[in-house]
C-alpha cells in the first residue's frame, strides 16, 4: 500500500507504551504485553486483511487514520498486511479488483476481512453496487475465504444509521447475512481504533478472537457501562445535573443524564480509553453519550431522550454525600458518593480516582469528629 511512507515512524519508548496499554485494556496478565510486543514486531504474524467499505460515512477508518498522535494507525498498518481498503490504496477500477482477488486466491482461508459500513438488501441490494457487485454479493464472495470477519463500527455491526427506520434500503449487519463464519463486532460510530488494534493483536498473538457478549463485541471493551467509569459519575449521585446546554450545572461540569446521555445503558470503554490519545471523549467536552454501540438506541431514540434508570443508587460502599450545604437540595435516592473508582487506569487517556473538593474536605471533617 506504502501507506505507511505518510506516517511518522514509531519510537521504541511509544511503541512500548502503546503495547502495555492494550495489555491492560485486554485484561492480560503482568508480563503478557511482551508477548504481544513480539508479535506485533514480527512481520511472519502480520496477518492479511481485505477491507470491504459499503453503506458509511468512512468515518471509522477516518476515525484510525486521523489520531492526532499516531502511535495506533502506525502501529495498526505496521502489524497487518493491508492489501485491498477501498478508500486508502492507489489503485482504482480493475487495477483495484485486481489486487483484490490476487490477495483473496493468496491467502484463501487465512485472511481477516474487516467490513466497514451496513448491507443494503431491499429490491436484491441494488443500493449499493461496487465493481457492478451488490454489497450483498461482495461480502459473501470475500467472507467465504476469511478466517474470521470483523465488523468495524455500529453500522457494520447492526445496520448503523442505514438501518433507522423505515429503514429505505433493508440495511443490515454482517452477522445478518454470513452465519458460517465468526464475526467479532467492534461498534461504535466511529469506534475506538484501539479496539481495532487490541483486537487484532490478541488474534495475531494467541490465534483465537477474544470473549464476546451476546451482541458480539470483545468483552474487553464492552464488558461494562460507561456510567460505570465516567468522571461525572460523582455529579449523578449526587444529584447534580445539567439542564441546559451553557447552564450553570453545564459550566461546572455536572452529570449529563437530564440533557439525554445514554451512559447508563451504554457498553463501552471511551471514559477510560478515550480518543485519539488526547485525553477527549464526548461527555468530557460536555456532550451527552449517544449511545454509539448500542444497535437499540444509537439514532433509534432522540439525544434528548432520557434512558431509563434501573439502579439509580451507588454501591453500599461508597461514602456518603453531606447535602447540608447544597443549596439546590439532593436527591436522597441518588446520595451516597464523593470517591469515583474509576476502575482501570489505562494509557494516556486514563482516568483516575478523586473526591470533590468540597464534598471530600466535609467526609474529612466527619470522619474527624468520629
Ligand atoms: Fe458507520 Fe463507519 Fe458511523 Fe461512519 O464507516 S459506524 S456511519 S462513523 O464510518 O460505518
Ligand atoms: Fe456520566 Fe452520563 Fe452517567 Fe452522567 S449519566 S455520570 S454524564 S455517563
Ligand atoms: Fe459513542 Fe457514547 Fe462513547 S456516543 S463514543 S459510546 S461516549
Amino acid at each position: 500500500m506504502g501507506l505507511q511512507e505518510f506516517l511518522p515512524e514509531i519510537n521504541r519508548r511509544d511503541f512500548i507504551k502503546t503495547v502495555v496499554t492494550v495489555s491492560a485494556m485486554l485484561g492480560l496478565p503482568y508480563g503478557m504485553s511482551e508477548a504481544l510486543a513480539a508479535t506485533a514486531e514480527n512481520p511472519d504474524k502480520r496477518p492479511p486483511v481485505i477491507w470491504l467499505h459499503f453503506q458509511e460515512c468512512t468515518g471509522c477508518s477516518e476515525s484510525l487514520l486521523r489520531s492526532s498522535h499516531p502511535e495506533v494507525a502506525t502501529l495498526i498498518l505496521d502489524m497487518i498486511s493491508l492489501d485491498y481498503h477501498e478508500t486508502l490504496m492507489a489503485g482504482a477500477g480493475h487495477q483495484a479488483e485486481q489486487s483484490l482477488h490476487d490477495s483473496m486466491k493468496a491467502n484463501y482461508g487465512k485472511y481477516i476481512l474487516v467490513v466497514e459500513g451496513a448491507i443494503p438488501t431491499r429490491h436484491d441490494g441494488i443500493y449499493c453496487k461496487v465493481a457492478g457487485k451488490t454489497a450483498i454479493d461482495s461480502l459473501k464472495e470475500v467472507a467465504a475465504g476469511a478466517a474470521a470477519i470483523i465488523s468495524m463500527g455500529t453500522c457494520a455491526s447492526y445496520g448503523g444509521i442505514q438501518s433507522v427506520g423505515p429503514n429505505p434500503t433493508g440495511a443490515v449487519g454482517v452477522g445478518e447475512l454470513v452465519k458460517d463464519k465468526a464475526i467479532i463486532n467492534i461498534p461504535g460510530c466511529p469506534p475506538n481504533p484501539y479496539n481495532f488494534l487490541s483486537t487484532v493483536l490478541y488474534y495475531a498473538t494467541f490465534d483465537k478472537l477474544p470473549e464476546l457478549d451476546s451482541m458480539g463485541r470483545p468483552k474487553f471493551a464492552y464488558g461494562r457501562l460507561i456510567h460505570q467509569h465516567c468522571e461525572r459519575r460523582p455529579h449523578f449521585d449526587a444529584g447534580r445535573f445539567a439542564s441546559a446546554y451553557g447552564d450553570d450545572d453545564h459550566s461546572q461540569g455536572h452529570c449529563l443524564y437530564k440533557l439525554g446521555c445514554k451512559g447508563p445503558v451504554t457498553h463501552a470503554n471511551c471514559s477510560v480509553v478515550r480518543f485519539n490519545d488526547v485525553g477527549a471523549w464526548p461527555v468530557s467536552i460536555g456532550h451527552p453519550c449517544i449511545g454509539c454501540t448500542e444497535p437499540d438506541i444509537l439514532f433509534k431514540s432522540a439525544i434528548s431522550d432520557k434512558v431509563q434508570i434501573h439502579e439509580p443508587t451507588p454501591f453500599n460502599s461508597y461514602a456518603p454525600v453531606e447535602s447540608a450545604n447544597r443549596s439546590k437540595g439532593i436527591d436522597p435516592l441518588t446520595t451516597g458518593i464523593v470517591g469515583l473508582a474509576a476502575g482501570a487506569v489505562v494509557g494516556a487517556g486514563a482516568m483516575l480516582g478523586k473526591k470533590l473538593p468540597d464534598a471530600a474536605q466535609k467526609e474529612e471533617g466527619h470522619e474527624k469528629s468520629e
